[in-house]
Parts: structure tokens; C-alpha cells; sequence
């Protein structure tokens, strides 16, 4: 019994929540995240350097729903996300700055690798639309 009316609560919850409400966090028209540092073709050593850029508009970090702003995530040799609608995974291959930092040493096994930045809101859900950089290729030596 308490769970039906449990069920229809968020029943009628949900269906009174404008739809609108349930999109992604609106990014800046002229938004533009890149590398700083390594550049694209570059060869590096095991641990090096990465700077985020970014222009159009501001980090801050996770769980502040700031206008206008958003946090890094860096994604390690990753060919496609399956959902820009869903919060961001944290795994080895997606790495989120949460506390707004933009940079970070990286150590990654000798090879070729490809990196690439995509900013995430305050609840790691890329924007609408998403604010992502070019994929760069590095070297790992
Ligand atoms: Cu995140």
C-alpha cells in the first residue's frame, strides 16, 4: 500500500515536470575547450603535462550549478560516449576534474594515444551542445 502511493507520487511527479527541465545545461553559442599543452602530433615522456583551455566560458567545480560553467574531463583513447545525456563515467579512460583544475601530470604507458577535452556540468552531463575539443594524438616515449 505505501508503495503505490509511493509509485504515484513520483507517477505524477514526474509528469507534471516540464519536460525542459530535464535537459542538459545550455552551453555558450562561441564555447571553445583545447590543449593548451601537449599539441597535437606531440611526443612526450611517460609522465608529462596537460593544460585545459577554455574560452567562452568559466570552470567551476562539480555540484555548483553555476550559469554558464562547467568542469574538465579528459578522455584517454576513447573512440565514442555512448550517451551526452548521461552524468560522465569515471574510469581510467574518463577522468573528470571536479574541483575545477586545469591541469593535470598524466602518466600513460608508452605508444600513440589520443586525447581529448569535453567539458561536463555541474552533475558531469556534457552540455547542450556538448563544448569538446579536437581530438589530439600524442606519442608517449
Ligand atoms: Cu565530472
Amino acid at each position: 500500500m505505501k508503495h503505490a502511493l509511493i509509485s504515484s507520487l513520483l507517477l505524477v511527479t514526474a509528469s507534471i515536470l516540464p519536460f525542459s527541465s530535464m535537459a542538459a545545461t545550455p552551453s555558450a553559442a562561441d564555447a571553445e575547450v583545447y590543449f593548451v599543452e601537449p599539441q597535437d602530433g606531440q611526443t612526450v615522456p611517460e609522465t608529462f603535462k596537460v593544460v585545459f583551455g577554455l574560452k567562452g566560458m568559466d570552470v567551476s567545480p562539480a555540484g555548483n550549478n553555476q550559469p554558464n560553467s562547467g568542469h574538465h574531463h579528459l578522455l584517454i583513447d576513447v573512440d565514442s560516449l555512448a550517451d551526452f545525456a548521461l552524468p560522465l563515467p569515471a574510469n581510467d579512460n574518463v577522468r573528470h576534474f571536479g574541483g575545477g583544475q586545469t591541469e593535470t601530470m598524466l602518466t600513460l604507458p608508452k605508444g600513440k594515444h589520443t586525447l581529448q577535452l569535453l567539458l561536463g556540468d555541474y552533475l558531469h552531463i556534457p552540455h547542450d551542445k556538448p563544448v569538446m575539443s579536437e581530438k589530439i594524438t600524442i606519442t608517449v616515449k
